[in-house]
């Protein structure tokens, strides 16, 4: 019964429009697990390989066809008549098929989809949710959502060089009632907007990106308003969240804070030595209810992370993204350095399913905060929050309250808390 039949893979566009793989995983008595997978803009240089065919007369050139072949041709042969429930020996025996480091031969868009295709099987095999078939019996937390407000970076066409702003609902009793909480400030953050003749636009991840702001303190200002409007105390109600993505803006040594300007002709070009940038940082979290940045240092700048866990570690979630992609090397290396005191947790940094929770446990085990998180090109598909909550993940990000490829992730996580009723427990914010 729980016995592969077949494998179909297929090209489906994301939420920019661009190609895509969706993959189904149909076990012999017809069961079919259905995965697609995301895929980011602002990639850490170490992430595992995304297959592309770099056709330029076809989707630009990022058509998945090659992706589709590798698990037609090379991994579905294998996998035939292979057991669902083994999820661990199929993620290891795509690894060794691939045989590469970052995925190269393979893909990880062509793994990953399969992977989780594969574990979307099982469950329905086991008729057991699949947040419970991937945690067991003790997964009734929901976790603390991060709702990206304002997009800048490469995530709009704006001129803020931070790539996220996001609110936090720091107590809570229900994910609902978190729910209720951001959607408020959400609607005040609007109206603000509109009443000073901003544009409410939303960039890739649905938060707002305001065209004629660029600088980062009038952003956080007009955050800190519309917390106040909403009736909530900054801090003790809603909390902000940053993603500096600063690999993105890390140029030469400096950090350019001129990078996404559109005029820059108009400015002065603003740059930040390591030091500096670690100093603005402190500020900014003396100044504001900041209680989580996220790649506030580059990536490869480790002693710049070095220089602001030090600093400020003690003091706020300081999250890794680009500098650990999701893989356990990496994290291994910074837990050795004291570097930030969590992790971003991207499937498709990383690959397959075993591996993101070999991650995700070692982050566990070491005291560090796991964040699950979206991509910026998503697709309706809901893993991550089964995921998040198989795992007692603390937080989980996955863009705003609007656009059905981030709301999809919120909705299964609404749905979750309804099915497990009244063991449902609400994880409030905890440093
Ligand atoms: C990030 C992600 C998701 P991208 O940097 O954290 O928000 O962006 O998917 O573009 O890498
Ligand atoms: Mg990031």
């Amino acid at each position: 019964m729980s016995k592969i039949k077949n494998i179909l893979a297929r090209q489906i566009l994301d939420s920019r429009g661009n190609p895509t793989l969706e993959v189904d995983v149909i076990t012999y008595n017809n069961i079919v697990g259905r995965a697609s997978v995301p895929s980011g803009k602002s990639k850490g240089d170490n992430e595992s390989y995304e297959i592309r065919d770099n056709k330029d007369d076809f989707f630009s050139g990022k058509s998945v066809l090659k992706a589709i072949s590798n698990i037609k041709d090379i991994i579905s042969p294998e996998l035939i008549d292979k057991s669902v429930l083994d999820q661990v020996y199929i993620d290891k025996l795509m690894i060794d098929l691939d045989g590469t480091k970052n995925k190269k031969r393979l893909g990880a868009n062509s793994i990953l989809s399969v992977s989780i295709a594969v574990s979307k099987a099982a469950s329905k095999v086991l008729c057991i949710p699949l947040y419970k078939y991937i945690g067991g019996i003790y997964t009734n937390f929901l976790p603390v959502p991060l709702i990206n407000i304002i997009n800048g970076g490469k995530h709009s066409n704006s001129s803020i060089v931070f790539q996220e702003f996001m609110i936090v609902p720091m107590k809570a009793n229900t994910f609902m009632d978190a729910m209720n909480m951001v959607h408020k400030v959400f609607y005040s953050l609007k109206k603000i907007l509109s009443d000073k003749g901003i544009s409410t636009n939303v960039g890739d991840e649905g938060g707002f990106y305001p065209d004629n702001i660029g600088g980062i303190e009038e952003i956080l200002d007009i955050i800190l308003e519309s917390i106040h409007l909403s009736n909530y105390e900054p801090y003790s109600d809603i909390g902000i969240a940053i993603d500096c993505a600063s690999s993105e803006f890390y140029e030469d040594g400096i950090y350019n804070y001129s990078k996404f300007k559109k005029d820059i002709s108009k400015q002065n070009s603003i740059t930040k030595s390591r030091e500096e940038q670690v100093e603005y940082l402190s500020s900014l979290i003396n100044k504001y209810p900041i209680v989580s940045i996220e790649d506030g240092m580059d990536q490869n700048d480790w002693d710049g992370w070095k220089l602001l866990t030090s600093t400020i570690g003690n003091k706020i979630q300081l999250v890794g993204d680009d500098i650990f992609v999701t893989q356990v090397r990496k994290l291994k290396n910074g837990i050795d350095k004291k570097i930030a005191n969590s992790i971003l947790i991207k499937i498709n940094q990383v690959g397959t399913l075993t591996e993101t929770v070999e991650t995700i446990d070692m982050a566990h085990k070491n005291g560090y905060k796991n964040i699950i998180s979206h991509r910026s090109g998503e697709t309706e598909d809901p893993f991550i929050s089964n995921l998040s909550v198989a795992y007692n993940i603390e937080q989980i990000k996955a863009g705003s309250i609007c656009r059905s490829e981030r709301t999809i992730k919120y909705n299964e996580l609404l749905r979750i808390e309804e099915k497990l009723g009244k063991n449902a427990i609400y994880l409030n914010w905890t440093f």
